[in-house]
């Protein structure tokens, strides 16, 4: 059975690598250098906590450099950080090797896509656009926070890889698809209604409700985006959508709002700075969302954060 390499330690990579090492599957995880691995070293495994219970697994590390070819690699870093990860172990790829990619928004996967190393057959990168949740208490420590689904496919539409019977068994839900690019498009939408709004007004989801002249605006604009884009589809009900997540999620704090209040880049590039380029690169006009991004950029500088 090949090993799954889990490039990104981080909430998503480790909830992956536990889940897939509990159910006995092959797991190699991959950390930056050989001070993480110490530090790795000295936790004596990842642990995930999953509904009160901690479990720790005691995952083989491995820095970027290890000689270990990679069949089958799932990048959990950060959109920002996802080309250059996977610059760094691009000669390690066997050909015809598996890349999952698990960022959110837009924008990095084609970047990782066309930094791939040259070889036959090429190397194989399937999108991933994931809503379950979770979040790190310690270093090497997850905490599986909200259930979800996790939606595969291929920007060209292939056959389902093998190894899906592998993420059965690993209870990790899923559904590979032809449609995962109106996924992401679907998923970056949500997140350009909701998102931003929190980080401006300062608010959780819920709050957001009382602000419904204003979301309904940025909705009615994003839908016509979406269609001048060339994604009717994963336009159709959005402004439906955003009012349930947004009731749903009521007392949560977006997961922009979290990076914003913690002091951590966010993704904004790869979902209002995709969303408004793609506006731009096919005429449509787009004020609303121009001016939100403005504005959000203002409000990271001010907070002394990357604007990119
Ligand atoms: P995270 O910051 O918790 O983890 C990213 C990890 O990647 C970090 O440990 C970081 O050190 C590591 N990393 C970065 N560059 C590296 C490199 N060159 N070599 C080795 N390691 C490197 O991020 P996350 O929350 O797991 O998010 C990952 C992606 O998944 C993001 O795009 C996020 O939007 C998306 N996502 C996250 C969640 C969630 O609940 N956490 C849910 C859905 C989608
Ligand atoms: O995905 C989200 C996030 O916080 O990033 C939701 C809950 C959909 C809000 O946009």
């Amino acid at each position: 059975m090949p090993f799954w390499h889990v490039l990104g330690a981080g909430s998503l990579g480790s909830l992956w690598a536990t889940r897939l090492a509990r159910a006995g599957v092959p797991v190699r995880l991959i950390l930056r250098d050989s001070a993480r691995l110490k530090a790795y070293a000295a936790k004596g495994g990842l642990t995930l906590s999953e509904q009160g219970q901690r479990q720790t697994f005691d995952i083989t590390a491995q820095t970027l450099d290890d000689p270990q070819p990679i069949q089958r690699l799932l990048v959990a870093c950060k959109a920002y950080d996802a080309q250059s990860a996977v610059a760094s172990v691009a000669s390690r790829l066997t050909p015809g090797a598996d890349v999952l990619l698990l960022q959110n928004g837009l924008g990095s996967q084609e970047a990782v896509a066309a930094s791939l190393p040259d070889l036959f057959p090429p190397p194989r990168c399937i999108f991933v656009s994931s809503t379950e949740g979770a979040f790190r208490d310690d270093d090497f420590s997850v905490v599986f926070a909200g259930q979800g689904a996790n939606w595969l496919g291929e920007a060209h539409q292939g056959l389902a890889p093998v190894w899906l019977d592998e993420l059965v068994a690993a209870d990790i839900p899923h559904q590979w698809g032809p449609d995962i690019l109106e996924r992401l498009w679907r998923k970056l939408a949500l997140n350009c209604a909701i998102n931003p709004l929190t980080v401006l007004h300062g608010c959780r989801n819920g709050e957001l409700q009382k602000r419904a002249a204003e979301v309904t605006a940025l909705c009615d604009e994003l839908v016509a985006v979406l269609e001048c884009c060339g994604q009717p589809k994963a336009a159709v009900g959005l402004h439906q959508q955003v009012d349930q997540v947004i009731r749903a999620t009521a007392a949560n704090y977006s997961s922009m709002h979290q990076d914003v209040a913690q002091g951590r880049r966010t993704e904004i590039s790869y979902l209002l700075g995709y969303l408004c380029a793609a506006a731009a690169r096919h005429g449509c006009q787009a004020p609303l969302l121009d001016q939100l991004r403005e504005r959000l950029i203002d409000h990271l500088k001010a907070q002394g954060l990357p604007s990119d």
